[in-house]
């Protein structure tokens, strides 16, 4: 989609999503304004050049620059996506991703995450605790077991063997505690959660994707949400393309939505386009209509990208050679 204004570079990767959102509503508002409402053929997405780096939120933006630096230096696409999630990973400002993540309804940090490479390999993490880097487990049970996921203690226990850095837990104490005053399961608000789904396309043509979260925050223990799970939170076909979610896993992991972006690609459509056809086909049928905070990003073979969100303030993170941008979520309107 070519929006009247474009978002340069002055986003910060510490910029808030709230201050993005007052300082991108105008803009977004104009963009709306400016294109007629929802038709197919006026979300055509965009065209970039490979190396192409897309990922959610402005926060993405500081992991795709690492991912780029990375995949000149190497031209690894598993190594890009995962150094570049590292940084986002890393980032102690962070609180939906990695061990800066807010915890769940016991207290405890569980994080989620996957990586697929263009071979269709995967790997995946869930409930993971104390790991410092999430998307590095995922990536070492892609590489080095037969499996394709490991969840809770059992996750764990395979990245402390594989040396992966790590924290001390004391998850048994907190959850303990916590059932004390909570003996029967009981569901708790979500109030925060990002995540990031990063999607590179190489020169080479081929297409690698991962995704890292610490999930909704107040979760149930034991809780799993979309981002590990391959279909769900991330896909990549190198045939075709690759998507991402970030939002309310639940609303997201129901319609294996990032399965059905890539298949929406398969079929002709133009990934922002793709992103926008699975939200309208997932809020056909949700009593809640498009309350549903589901957010994805994607892109293909031959260069195009796009996105889109029920949240009016997601936004989205592309970076080439020449430019590394965060674009707000051009569904604004269109739903
Ligand atoms: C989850 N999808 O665990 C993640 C959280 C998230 O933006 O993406 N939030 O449900």
């Amino acid at each position: 989609m070519r929006l009247p204004f474009r978002v340069g570079n002055c986003y910060a990767s510490h910029m808030t999503r709230r201050k993005f959102l007052k300082s991108t509503a105008v803009g977004v508002l104009g963009a709306t304004a400016a294109t007629n409402a929802g038709h197919a053929a006026d979300f055509p997405g965009e065209k970039g050049e490979a190396p192409l780096i897309i990922s959610t939120w402005p926060f993405g933006k500081a992991s795709n620059d690492a991912a780029l630096k990375v995949f000149l230096k190497s031209g690894s696409l598993l190594d890009a996506v995962e150094r570049g999630i590292w940084v986002t990973e890393s980032d102690i400002n962070n609180h939906s991703v990695g061990l800066a993540g807010k915890p769940n309804a016991a207290g405890v940090v569980q994080l989620d995450a996957c990586i697929m490479g263009p071979d269709h390999k995967a790997g995946s993490v869930a409930a993971i605790e104390g790991i410092r880097h999430p998307i590095s487990a995922a990536r070492r049970v892609m590489e080095k077991t037969n499996h394709v996921m490991l969840a809770g203690e059992g996750a764990r226990m395979f990245a402390l063997e594989q040396g992966l850095e790590s924290v001390p837990i004391n998850s048994r104490e907190l959850y303990d505690a916590w059932q004390k005053q909570h003996p029967s399961p009981v569901t708790h608000k979500v109030d925060n959660h990002d995540t990031i789904a990063l999607l590179i396309l190489g020169t080479d043509g081929n297409i690698a994707g991962g995704c890292s979260t610490s999930g909704l925050a107040g979760k149930l223990p034991g809780r799993v949400g979309d981002s590990p799970i391959l279909g769900s939170g991330l896909y990549v076909d190198n045939e075709i393309g690759a998507a991402g979610a970030t939002g309310v896993g639940e609303n997201v992991m129901r319609y294996c939505a990032s399965f059905m972006i890539v298949e929406f690609m398969r079929q002709g459509m133009p990934p922002g386009e793709a992103c926008l056809q699975a939200i309208r086909r997932i809020v056909k049928t949700e009593p809640t209509g498009r309350e549903l905070s589901i957010n994805f990003i994607a892109l293909d073979k031959t260069g195009r990208y796009g996105a889109a969100g029920t949240d009016n303030g997601f936004a989205y993170s592309v970076t080439m050679r020449d430019s590394s941008r965060v674009l707000p979520n051009p569904a604004n309107g269109k739903l």
